[in-house]
């Protein structure tokens, strides 16, 4: 039976323009300065900090409110390791044989290879995985149902800019790595078959001699129309 919508005072603080002004070109001050990070340091960093911006991240919006995303944050040092081995492995055969000439060619500036030892470096991985659909138990048969999800893709997506938005802002840094499969981390991770890896996410703080690839970004207006 589909439910009927209950509504309640909208909650929205408005704010000078002033005060507006200040916060928005604080915001995209500090948004961006966010660099991808690829040499971690092994310093810790505060569990605080993770819980906080995965639970930023689960107030993104989704269809229909379906939430359909599931935030495993590892530090076990072992498991870092075997992800890690189970990465390379993958990313080896994808960077030697899986991957046209084009899209090695297209990755040469950020100078990217199959070794991964910011999986093991960063005292934090958070793996995302997507809800493909959700699982209820009917209630007369006492059986599992699938639940359709509405653009958990995207959804997911959103999602993951909140949770890399708000580790940048709390001054931690994160590299979004797709190794590609994605199903080994289903069998560490012990994922149930309705989730689906979206993203690896390394996260700590850079290794004092850390280097970013010198690339830029396109200037606003190749990329933004006003009509
Ligand atoms: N998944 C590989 C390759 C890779 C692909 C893209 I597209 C990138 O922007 C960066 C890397 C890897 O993580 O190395």
């Amino acid at each position: 039976m589909p439910s009927e919508p209950v509504f309640e005072p909208l909650n929205f603080e408005r704010l000078s323009e002033a005060e507006q002004l200040r916060r928005s070109n604080e915001f995209a001050d500090r948004l961006l300065t966010r660099r991808s990070v690829r040499h971690f340091s092994r310093e810790p960093i505060p569990a605080e900090i993770i819980e906080n911006a995965i639970r930023v991240a689960g107030a993104a919006p989704s269809g229909a409110n379906q939430q359909p995303w599931t935030f495993v944050v590892i530090s076990d040092p072992a498991l870092k390791r075997e992800i890690r081995i189970a990465a390379e492995a993958e990313e080896k055969e994808s960077y030697e044989r899986r991957m046209s000439q084009e899209w090695l060619d297209a990755l040469a500036p950020l100078g990217t290879d199959w070794r991964k030892p910011h999986i093991e470096d960063a005292p934090c991985v958070i793996v995302v995985f997507r809800q493909a659909y959700g699982i209820r138990i009917d209630k007369e048969t006492g059986e599992e149902a699938r639940v359709l999800h509405y653009y958990s893709e995207e959804s997911v997506g959103i999602a993951v800019g909140f949770l890399l938005a708000a580790l940048h802002i709390s001054g931690l840094a994160t590299l979004t790595h797709t190794p590609s499969p994605m199903k080994f981390l289903s069998e560490i991770l012990d994922r149930p078959a309705n989730e689906r890896a979206f993203v690896l996410i390394p996260v700590g703080y850079p290794a004092a001699d850390a280097e970013a690839p010198a690339i830029t970004k396109k200037p606003l207006a190749e990329f933004m129309i006003r009509r």
